[in-house]
């Protein structure tokens, strides 16, 4: 589930505090999806406002904003999912206008990024060969619904999920792969190198496409795409385009998220003398990415820049 329930809550400010905060904790993770619980609670926000004026609900809606935007750091996904959220506001003339243009962005945002993941399905479904042995890592909605819907078409394939150190988000992806009776293998991180001899391709997701074609995900995406690229294996990136980062575009730096020793080791396994450092995501050069499944088709990383142009102009105007 994405999308907190925000029941008939009168403090429209605890709905977005409540929903930064699952997101900060990980109960609502995945890109695409605190995205759509970022959109989705300032989509509620407006539903719920109280106040009287647009000039009030403007900085509100600014500060409520910032709020879901402070969760994570990574995933430019959450930053475009609130800013179309709110991408109405200066335009609008009165209270209504104002929180009606939230209301339905929020609401188009959250349908189109759904229907982006179903046609990433499709595309890449495509280009899946029948026998095909798929490796892929963490969880990611978009990789999955490649080879759940690959599998749906009887492409015979196999495929091996990476456990996912700290969060174990392989487990999800085995269970959700089991589920749709795909025929497949989980295996410790560690392990990515033994396997990828059998392996024909690779498909992660994405939390941050840069304008240089490289690829921001779950740390330990760049080491599986090493190691295929030493085999020559494909690696394909699944990702909406809203996962692409304008701020990178004007040159901006993507922020990797650090997290607590506690997610890695507790007090009783290592002395706190023990320094940890968890690191949540890594980048992925371009050269090692053979390609992007997005819903607007396949785009080799090369070609990022100028979609990116296409999507977003230069990212020096005011979004
Ligand atoms: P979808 C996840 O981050 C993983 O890095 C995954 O590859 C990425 O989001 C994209 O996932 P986390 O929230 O949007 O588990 O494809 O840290 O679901």
């Amino acid at each position: 589930m994405y999308i907190i329930s925000h029941g008939n809550r009168e403090d429209v400010t605890d709905i977005v505090a409540e929903t930064a905060q699952a997101i900060k904790d990980m109960r609502v993770r995945g890109a695409g999806r605190i995205a759509r619980a970022g959109a989705s609670a300032m989509g509620a926000f407006a539903e719920g406002y109280k106040g009287v004026s647009i000039e009030q609900f403007r900085n509100d809606a600014g500060a409520a904003a910032k709020t879901i935007l402070a969760s994570r750091p990574t995933a430019v996904s959450l930053r475009n999912g609130v800013l179309y959220s709110v991408r109405g506001l200066d335009g609008a003339s009165t209270l209504k206008e104002a929180v009606d243009s939230v209301v339905r962005d929020s609401a188009e945002f959250v349908e189109s990024s759904s229907h982006a993941v179903e046609r990433i399905a499709e595309v890449g479904a495509q280009t899946v060969r029948d026998g095909d042995v798929i490796l892929t890592h963490c969880n990611s909605n978009a990789a999955v619904g490649v080879i759940k819907r690959a599998n749906a078409e009887k492409k015979n394939i196999k495929v091996y999920a990476t456990e996912t150190r700290p969060w174990r988000q392989g487990l999800i992806t085995s269970r959700e792969l089991a589920e749709a009776g795909v025929d497949v293998t989980l295996i410790v991180d560690g392990a990515v190198r033994s396997v990828m001899g059998k392996v024909d391709r690779v498909f992660v997701g994405a939390d941050t496409v840069a304008s240089d074609g490289s690829l921001y995900n779950k740390v330990g995406t760049s080491q599986i795409a090493l190691a295929a690229n030493e085999l020559g294996k494909e690696f394909s990136v699944c990702t909406e385009t809203y996962k692409f980062s304008p701020l990178t575009l004007r040159g901006e730096p993507v922020i990797i998220e650090e997290r607590g020793r506690e997610e890695v080791a507790s007090e009783s396994d290592v002395p706190p003398s023990v320094k940890v450092f968890n690191p949540v995501f890594d980048r992925t050069p371009a050269k090692y990415i053979s390609s992007y499944i997005t819903e607007n088709g396949i785009i080799h990383p090369g070609a990022v820049f100028g979609e990116m142009l296409r999507l977003f102009g230069t990212g020096r105007s005011k979004e």
